[in-house]
């Protein structure tokens, strides 16, 4: 085993709260703190980070407060970890701990200047691309009560911003969702108008939304990674995270006022953030939706498990290269078949073991980006898409045998699955499968097919759509 341990280089107590990071949770630990990180190595500076959470336990957020917020990125592969020592936070803050108004107050305080959000697709409260008026808890907060979505927090500190007379801000989404910019900018200037529409014209000239493309595998930590950790580190460290050493992030140019030094820390910045997200959310996530569902069905645990599999690799080097990148628009420099090919170096990855599980969880939410829009496209340029029917069928076989797994949509698809037609009840459940490709017989009638042939065994299923497109 190779470990090395980089110190944090820079002064902790010169940064002032800069950026609000709302949702932190691993994989912000582990991805836009590591780039600021960088950055703050690189360059210098004064970029400090305040580390929110919502409705998730304030424990993590105790536990990086006891140690003055200093925490352990451990980059892991085959023999070697990589540890880095983390400094940048300036302080946390949690609703239940600091009161409702702490958050919009450091929205609206004058050092504040980006935002980042990582609160998974499912905190957006959109439906449809707009956000969801008739959710619970957006319905209680536009009734007057107390706000406890993201979006709600988020609209509650520009309102104050705006009332103290300060400058704009940047929300910056890092959350895997196809033009999440826009996708925040709507969700929020949604809630907005609802409230008054001077605020919403106020958002709409001070506020930024850049969209960005986000990469790096960080699964949940397990007793076994804190051992790892702890093993390579000589110590415990509880608000380590384990991950792995690739990384990448590709943000739209376009801040309200002065960038933290993401570019300095390795990011790249665009003007168009697109062509990125589509070839990472397919190709990757893609990927790893269908290996949550198939590998669970074939008895697998983990994404590692599945790349042992030889015949469920070439299935998965089959929907990457023949399904997902042919429906991307040309990326200058990117050789796809080369990014396929690290994308599966990756994902072979035996030190995470990434839990097929965690990745199954919300796939209502992720089926749409992931698989149905490619599906669309491949459909209409009447081109072959078995590994990808291949995954949606597994899916519903999923819902209906495995395991329940988180999902906002959990109950009704379960009910779905488990009707006498699970594959026509589950893809006609409202807001889930786009409208162009939800009435296409040919789209239900291929997945129909893929279901049936689940139901004869998912290992002879693999093996023979294998054999057939080896042909
Ligand atoms: C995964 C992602 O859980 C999931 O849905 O597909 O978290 C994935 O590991 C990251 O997007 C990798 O960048």
């Amino acid at each position: 085993m190779t470990n090395s341990l980089i110190p944090c280089s820079y002064e902790q107590t010169l940064l002032k709260p800069r950026i609000l990071h709302i949702g932190f949770g691993a994989f912000a630990r582990a991805h836009p703190m590591v780039y600021l990180h960088h950055g703050l190595v690189a360059e210098g500076g004064d970029w400090g980070v305040v580390a929110a959470r919502l409705n998730s336990g304030v424990d993590a957020l105790d536990s990086l407060d006891a140690v003055q917020g200093r925490y352990h990125i451990a980059e892991a592969y085959g023999d070697t970890i990589t540890l880095r020592e983390i400094g940048l936070l300036c302080g946390t803050c949690h609703p239940a701990r600091d009161g409702v108004d702490a958050i919009p107050a450091l929205i609206a305080s004058p050092d504040m200047s980006v935002i980042l959000l990582t609160i998974t697709e499912k905190g957006y409260c959109t439906k449809d691309g707009q956000l969801d008026l008739t959710q619970a808890a957006i319905q209680a907060e536009l009734d007057g009560g107390l706000p406890t979505t993201a979006i709600g927090v988020l609209v509650s500190g520009l309102e104050r911003r705006r009332a103290a007379d300060l400058g704009g801000i940047t929300i910056l989404s890092c959350d895997n969702q196809p033009d999440n910019g826009a996708l925040t900018r709507a969700a929020v200037l949604g809630f907005a108008e609802e409230l008054d529409l001077n605020l919403a014209e106020w958002i709409r000239t001070h506020v930024r939304f850049p969209s960005s493309m986000v990469d790096r595998i960080v699964p949940a930590m397990t007793d076994d990674s804190h051992t790892a950790v702890a093993s390579a580190l000589g110590r415990d460290d509880p608000n380590a995270v384990l991950c792995e050493p690739f990384r990448q992030w590709v943000i739209e140019d376009d801040f309200a006022n002065e960038r933290p030094p993401f570019a300095e820390g390795g990011a790249m910045l665009v003007a168009d953030v697109q062509p990125f997200e589509e070839m990472k959310l397919r190709l990757l996530n893609g990927a790893h939706t269908t290996l949550a569902w198939l590998g669970q069905l074939l008895g697998y645990q983990t994404v590692a498990d599945c790349m042992a599999d030889k015949e469920l690799r070439a299935l998965i080097r089959h929907l990457m290269l023949a399904e997902q990148a042919a429906t991307l628009r040309p990326l200058e420099g990117i050789d796809l078949a080369a990014y396929a090919d690290e994308l599966l170096k990756r994902f072979e990855n035996t030190r995470l073991r990434h839990r097929l599980d965690q990745i199954a969880s919300d796939s209502s939410q992720k089926m749409p980006q992931r698989l149905f829009a490619p599906i669309a496209i491949n459909l209409e340029a009447k081109r072959e898409w078995s590994v990808s029917a291949l995954a949606v069928a597994a899916w519903i076989k999923g819902l209906g045998s495995l395991p329940p797994v988180p999902d906002p949509r959990q109950d009704e698809l379960r009910r779905a699955a488990l009707c006498n037609d699970p594959v026509a009840a589950v893809l006609s459940l409202p807001s889930l499968v786009p409208d162009a490709l939800r009435p296409l017989a040919e789209f239900q009638a291929a997945i129909s097919v893929a279901f049936e042939r689940l139901q004869g065994g998912a290992k002879a299923t693999v093996t023979n759509t294998a054999e057939e497109l080896r042909r």
